[in-house]
């Protein structure tokens, strides 16, 4: 039986919207289209197993990755959802090497979109838990259409930003600057119902997440934090414990509610070129925006991922977001080590 007071999604992004007085309704009906898009890529994820839709949809992505029909068909969804809808100036995808124009049919909006279809998608086979990542920015170029000017901008300026995490259940997490909602999806009834009001993240964590894989490729600083993290002191402080899915949206939400850290350092396989793996517009600055709305800390080591201005639609940029305590630390070790090289 369902809780009497349940608040869906569409009634608390109305009660949102009545605190604007000046609102037109546009951020509204972006939420609710993109609400709708979680809904619908629910349903194609929910049975991938049983239609023969998993795997390689046979090309790669502008991130040379295999792209896999999940990709393509949630890709679709948004881009479907949101083109007709008034409410947008012009698109970016993490599965599109350009700025995806709105058709000239259709009336363009005040706002951008910038999303991650299914991120972690190298993980569908396994049934792991994969997750659709969106960044709202306001439009700020002079005419009517959109420019990639109106994308690339610091993620502190984004209107909207949040996540849906399709796992044992469909959870969409979001903020619109005014604190962090979680949502999760009802199937019986098909509603998004407030599950996780005003969300905070513990100040310091027990959890630290990240790909030991990479350890050797990492600067001193992240190494020397990860050993001090994973070593018992004499007085016997417990070591953090170690969780990672490989699936950037499920990492980070386990990290939100549960408190610690999440990394994806730099990676100096070739020392001349350091990288970061993750994508700023559509992965780190979104993800950057909640965890900070949520009390906690999101950096790419040295400065805030938040005052970054991304040069490119799809730049990336190493990466630590969590416990306001946690992320402070390690760039402390990173300080102290990797000064010449920050
Ligand atoms: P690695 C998934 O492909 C992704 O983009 C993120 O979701 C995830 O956090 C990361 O890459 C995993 O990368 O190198 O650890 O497999």
């Amino acid at each position: 039986m369902l809780n009497k007071n349940a608040i869906t999604i569409e009634r608390h992004i109305i009660d949102q919207q009545e605190r604007h007085p000046g609102a037109t309704g546009a951020l509204t009906r972006l939420l609710h289209q993109i609400a709708l898009s979680s809904k619908m890529i629910t349903h194609e994820v929910r049975r991938a197993g049983l239609l023969d839709i998993l795997g390689d949809a046979g090309h790669t992505n502008v991130q040379d990755e295999d792209v896999q029909k999940l990709d393509v068909i949630a890709d679709e969804v948004i881009y479907r959802n949101l083109d007709h809808a008034g409410v947008l100036c012009c698109m970016a995808s993490e599965e599109r090497a350009k700025m995806i124009p709105i058709p000239s049919q259709f009336d363009c909006g005040k706002y951008t979109l910038a999303f991650d279809p299914l991120d972690g998608s190298t993980n569908i086979d396994a049934n792991v838990s994969v997750g659709t990542i969106f960044s709202v920015h306001r439009k700020i170029s002079p005419g009517e259409r959109g420019t990639e000017e109106d994308l690339l901008q610091p993620g502190y300026k984004q209107v909207v930003a949040g996540y849906v995490v399709y796992g044992s259940s469909t959870i969409m997490v979001y903020t619109a600057g005014h604190g962090v909602q979680g949502f999760t999806l009802e199937p019986s009834i098909g509603e998004f119902l407030l599950s996780h009001p005003n969300i905070r993240i513990p100040k310091r964590g027990k959890i630290f997440s990240v790909n030991m894989g990479n350890y050797h490729y990492w600067t001193k600083g992240v190494q020397k934090y990860v050993d001090y993290l994973t070593t018992p002191d004499k007085e016997g402080k417990k070591p953090y414990t170690s969780r990672y899915i490989g699936s950037m949206v499920a990492d980070v939400h386990r990290t939100l509610l549960y408190g610690g850290i999440f990394m994806y350092p730099l990676d100096m396989k070739d020392p001349k070129k350091p990288r970061g793996k993750l994508r700023m517009l559509y992965e780190a600055a979104p993800m950057a925006k909640v965890i900070e709305q949520a009390g906690g800390l999101a950096t790419n080591g040295t400065e805030s991922l938040l005052e970054i201005v991304p040069r490119d639609l799809h730049e990336r940029t190493p990466l630590f977001v969590g416990s306001y305590d946690d992320v402070m630390e390690v760039g402390e070790y990173i300080k102290k080590y990797d000064a010449e090289k920050a």
